[in-house]
């Protein structure tokens, strides 16, 4: 019997689902919790959570996750009605695949205390807390990698170590409690886009926790694991349309519904305390060195997504789809890429950079997948680090060109200052220095010269050194005066057309 409209996902469904939705080939109630993960997102439910699944569908190993949101939304209740189970959709233009995922056991939400986070995460079954808590979820100064202890969080955390709010301070809170009782190591695996992620997740955890006493910090020296990942999927969020697509294709409700690309990877650092899932079983990679796939991924596409977004933005284009799309913007970005950012990276075992670039951008053209150029461009401030501005301080440092580089920078710049009142408002942004920007355009106005000056002031963001860099300067203030004028594209077009000879040390167009 096929389900009706009406019928919600549920295990009691599962018998009844149409033959094209994969399920669950393992005893779920089978399961036990050894994997935490904070952070269940669509990213989370598209990727690691879709890993697990396949990893207990071929080998089983009994490996559960715990899902932990200690920011909205909540999901326990929305999950819960599922039994945790959610579908996948994968897209890619027309075609739609369907798959219930089971490998999540049970969502615990923590946004209003960090007591039933710090629950889970100090049980002594929980042997991996993995996590995608956004670049900002860090607390660390972008520029620098270092927890910032000026956060208000952190500050908070401090003062509270036992209400903590913040990851550095939830994470430390919930080792010291590991400490106390069983003593048992975990691996703490972060799985968001900032350079060596697990270097900086082990420095903001072991600085929280050095200024608890040097016991927690000897404490998780000896038995807590940071190793770093690359993850990758175009996952962005769910709207209702999906869901909408998902009783109209396949007959039933789901509340939980993600939608992803069918393309994913991820690389894992070798380097876990206790027992390790074997996701290498089922595609992702265990390596050495992550780094050199890091810096790929991070500057090509990631890179593409975020100039994408802003140029996009800036041309009324409401999607990465469509801005691709625009001839111009799909001219600038795969120059920008092939010219300018391939030659910053090391080579990748296995990886023809151009191969890439080019699977990168055919990634960006899918229609299907409907992800907002405002939600890449948010928090760009924790994102052009690893993004824009790590592979123009390695060409600099070359004597190379940063013509096209530095035109997204502009653009970030040009986005938030387009959202401060002086500027009208465009658009909303949402960007931890979305306010000291607006108050920056607020206060200089339109001498782009003085805009570019104090916006690059800002050190946590763009390093001393690369702030006074004249040939980084007179470029994004060229960007910037480009992309505020009346023609953000002509600026664009003008700066493709420059020869690349002359790029090397001029702006195409000085302020
Ligand atoms: C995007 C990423 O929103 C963003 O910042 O660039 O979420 C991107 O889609 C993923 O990193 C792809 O793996």
């Amino acid at each position: 019997m096929s389900p009706s409209p009406a019928d919600h996902l549920s295990p009691a469904l599962l018998d009844r689902l149409p033959p094209n939705v994969r399920k669950p080939a393992y005893d779920r109630a089978a399961l036990r919790p050894g994997i935490a993960h904070i952070g269940v997102g669509a990213f989370h439910r598209c990727h690691q959570a879709e890993y697990t699944d396949d990893l207990l569908e071929h080998h089983f190993d009994r490996w559960g996750l715990i899902g932990i949101n200690i920011r909205p939304p909540s999901l326990a209740e929305t999950l819960g009605r599922q039994d945790s189970l959610y579908t996948r959709l994968i897209r890619q233009n027309d075609d739609v695949e369907a798959r219930i995922i089971g490998s999540i056991v049970r969502v615990v939400d923590s946004q209003d205390s960090a007591a039933p986070a710090l629950d889970v995460l100090a049980w002594p079954e929980i042997e991996i807390v993995t996590m995608t808590v956004t670049e900002k979820g860090y607390c660390h100064i972008p520029s620098s990698g270092a927890l910032d202890l000026d956060h208000p969080d952190i500050v908070h955390d401090l003062a509270n170590p036992h209400a903590p709010r913040s990851v550095p301070g939830i994470l430390a809170r919930a080792l010291e409690l590991r400490m106390a009782s069983h003593g048992r190591p975990v691996t703490l695996l972060s799985c968001d886009n900032i350079p060596t992620n697990g270097i900086i997740l082990g420095n903001v955890v072991r600085t929280f926790a050095e200024r608890r006493g040097s016991t927690l910090a000897n404490w998780i020296a000896a038995n807590v694991a940071f190793p770093s990942a690359m993850v990758d999927r175009i996952a962005p969020a769910t709207t209702k349309a999906d869901i909408d697509t998902v009783e109209k294709r396949f007959g039933y409700r789901d509340s939980a519904v993600v939608i992803g690309e069918r393309f994913r990877q991820w690389v894992i650092e070798n380097r876990f305390v206790g027992r390790v899932p074997r996701w290498d079983l089922v595609g992702a990679s265990f390596v050495d060195d992550v780094t050199p796939f890091e810096h790929l991924k991070m500057r090509v596409l990631n890179g593409a997504q975020t100039t994408l977004s802003y140029l996009g933005v800036l041309s009324g284009f409401k999607h990465t789809f469509e801005a691709i799309a625009d001839p111009l913007l799909a001219g600038f970005v795969r120059r920008m890429l092939t010219e300018e950012t391939l030659p910053t990276l090391m080579p990748v075992p296995g990886i023809v950079p151009t191969a890439y670039v080019e699977q990168s951008l055919s990634r960006l053209t899918n229609t299907a997948i409907h992800h907002r150029n405002h939600q890449i461009a948010t928090d760009g401030s924790q994102k052009i680090v690893q993004r824009l501005l790590n592979p123009i301080r390695d060409r600099l440092a070359k004597g190379d060109s940063i013509a096209l580089l530095s035109v997204p920078v502009a653009g970030w710049m040009a986005y938030l200052v387009k959202a401060s009142a002086r500027f009208g408002r465009a658009w909303q942004v949402s960007d931890p220095f979305a306010d000291k920007i607006a108050a920056i355009a607020d206060r200089i106005g339109s001498d782009i010269g003085a805009l570019v000056e104090a916006i690059l002031a800002v050190d946590a963001i763009f390093d001393p050194a690369l702030a006074a860099n004249r040939v980084f300067r007179a470029h994004v203030v060229a960007g910037l005066d480009g992309l505020l004028s009346d023609d953000p594209m002509g600026f664009v077009r003008q700066v493709l057309a420059e020869p690349t000879d002359d790029r090397l040390k001029q702006p195409a167009r000085s302020a």
